[in-house]
């Protein structure tokens, strides 16, 4: 008898085939056409082992790429033992179900790789609740579109056996699951939403932007927190969030977010969305880009059109071009650096750069302030010296006990200062 020792699954990373079709008119760049989803497999624990690749005028309904392709894909895989087939692009259930019969390999699209690296990034409750809810609204629609001919048909001849019982069955479990998954988050991000309320009147800044272009690293630079970074795709995917002190007297509050990328699976933006909300709820965004990278603008226009969707287009936003140091091209940065005049630039591992974006971002903040005419007694010591350290004053105008001012300073020290002079007067002091 031949006793084969089992192989050691959980360690050997499975091996597979890329394969991409970019339609005739999309403007992806032709150098490295598989080069993200690459780094995204790589992410994801694969290793990769080969690579097809198609331009065409329209997907093929079957298969999506050309029968011959998929030959290629299938003979590939089989000379290279390749376990899967990762697609560059989505899939219709049916092309799934082809390419799986056709290569005898299981068949990854673009979405279903992107969840799978959430799913394994996932750390907090929240991410995870997000992550698992996203997973099961993709598998629903599967299941729904997989039999929505069937359905059509409901009760009649050859359509009532236990394959539509069993879907049924699924759908009825998925559903009951993603209920309770949904009333959990409902919890979480109520907590959450308390925390973020009791800081409310602070200006408040977030980090946007492409996987990977730094943000984190910037969040480090900028606040000296100890943030995640990793030179994955998606190393983070919860909103942390620092007291950043600014140059002058300015203190604001600071949050790096989950990244953005081509195509995000939609069933994520959706559950993502508590954890996205805190751009849109931010009085600035910084959109922190990679210069040093060959497709810098065109992950910028990928940004801008996820903050549009949701919700966020109309924040007010600072362009900060990252990886200054990392540069190779000169002309060609240069060239995009003059397309977008008025943008700070800055170099988060080296730390050119991030004083003048400090500088600025005070400047901004100093620009959104209040201003408000105060009458405080002048022996409220306290309050007086508040505002000596947290305003700036217009002008004054002291009188015989009280000092009439001006002041500039955000709502929230305003507040404070205001809710000093009430306590003051109060005590009868
Ligand atoms: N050369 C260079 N590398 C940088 C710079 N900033 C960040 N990096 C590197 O870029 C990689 C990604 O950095 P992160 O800070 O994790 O990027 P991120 O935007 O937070 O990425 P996600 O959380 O995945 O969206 C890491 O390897 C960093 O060390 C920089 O200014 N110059
Ligand atoms: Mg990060």
């Amino acid at each position: 008898m031949v006793t084969e020792r089992p192989e050691p699954t959980a360690a050997r990373p499975q091996k597979a085939v890329l394969v991409g079709l970019v339609l005739a008119d999309d403007p992806k760049s032709d150098e490295e056409p598989l080069a993200e989803l690459s780094r995204l497999a790589e992410t994801a624990g694969a290793e990769v082992v080969g690579r097809v690749f198609q331009r065409r005028q329209r997907p093929v309904p079957a298969t999506l790429v050309g029968s011959g392709k998929a030959e290629e894909a299938k003979r590939l895989a089989e000379e290279t033992g390749a376990d899967l087939l990762i697609f560059d692009n989505d899939l219709t259930p049916g092309q799934q179900r082809n390419l799986e019969k056709l290569t005898g390999r299981r068949i990854v699209d673009r979405s279903l790789l992107i969840l799978d690296i959430f799913a394994t990034r996932a750390r907090s409750r929240q991410a995870s609740l997000q992550v698992e809810l996203a997973q099961l609204e993709y598998q629903k629609s599967r299941l729904k579109r997989m039999w929505g001919h069937l359905e059509r048909l409901e009760g009649a001849i050859g359509t009532r056996g236990p394959g539509e019982k069993q879907i049924e069955e699924d759908k009825r479990l998925i559903g009951k699951r993603i209920a309770h998954l949904r009333k959990q988050l409902e919890v979480v991000e109520q907590q959450r939403s308390t925390q973020a309320s009791s800081r409310e009147p602070y200006f408040r800044v977030s980090l946007v932007g492409y996987t990977n272009a730094g943000k984190s690293t910037l969040l480090r630079a900028l606040t000296g927190a100890d943030a995640y970074v990793e030179d994955k795709l998606f190393a983070t995917l919860d909103t942390q969030t620092r007291a950043w002190k600014l140059p002058g007297r300015e203190r604001v509050f600071l949050s790096d977010t989950v990244g953005f990328i081509r195509d995000l699976p939609h069933h994520l933006v959706a559950s993502f969305h508590s954890t996205l909300a805190e751009a849109i709820e931010s009085d600035l965004l910084l959109h922190v880009t990679d210069l040093s990278s060959p497709d810098c603008e065109r992950h910028m226009e990928i940004v801008e059109r996820t903050l549009g969707e949701i919700g966020a287009g109309e924040v007010p936003r600072l362009l900060v071009f990252n990886k200054i140091d990392a540069v190779r091209d000169r002309p060609i940065a240069e060239a995009v650096l003059a397309r977008h005049a008025g943008s700070a630039r800055v170099s988060a591992r080296s730390g050119e750069g991030v004083d003048e974006l400090a500088a600025r971002v005070a400047g901004i903040v100093r620009a959104s302030h209040d201003e408000v005419d105060l009458a405080v007694p002048a022996s409220a010591g306290k309050a007086l010296s508040m505002i000596a350290e947290k305003a700036h004053v217009v002008r004054e105008a002291w009188g015989a006990d009280s000092v009439k001012m001006r002041i500039r300073a955000s709502a929230a020290d305003v507040a404070a200062i205001r809710r000093e002079i009430a306590q003051h007067r109060k005590s009868g002091r």
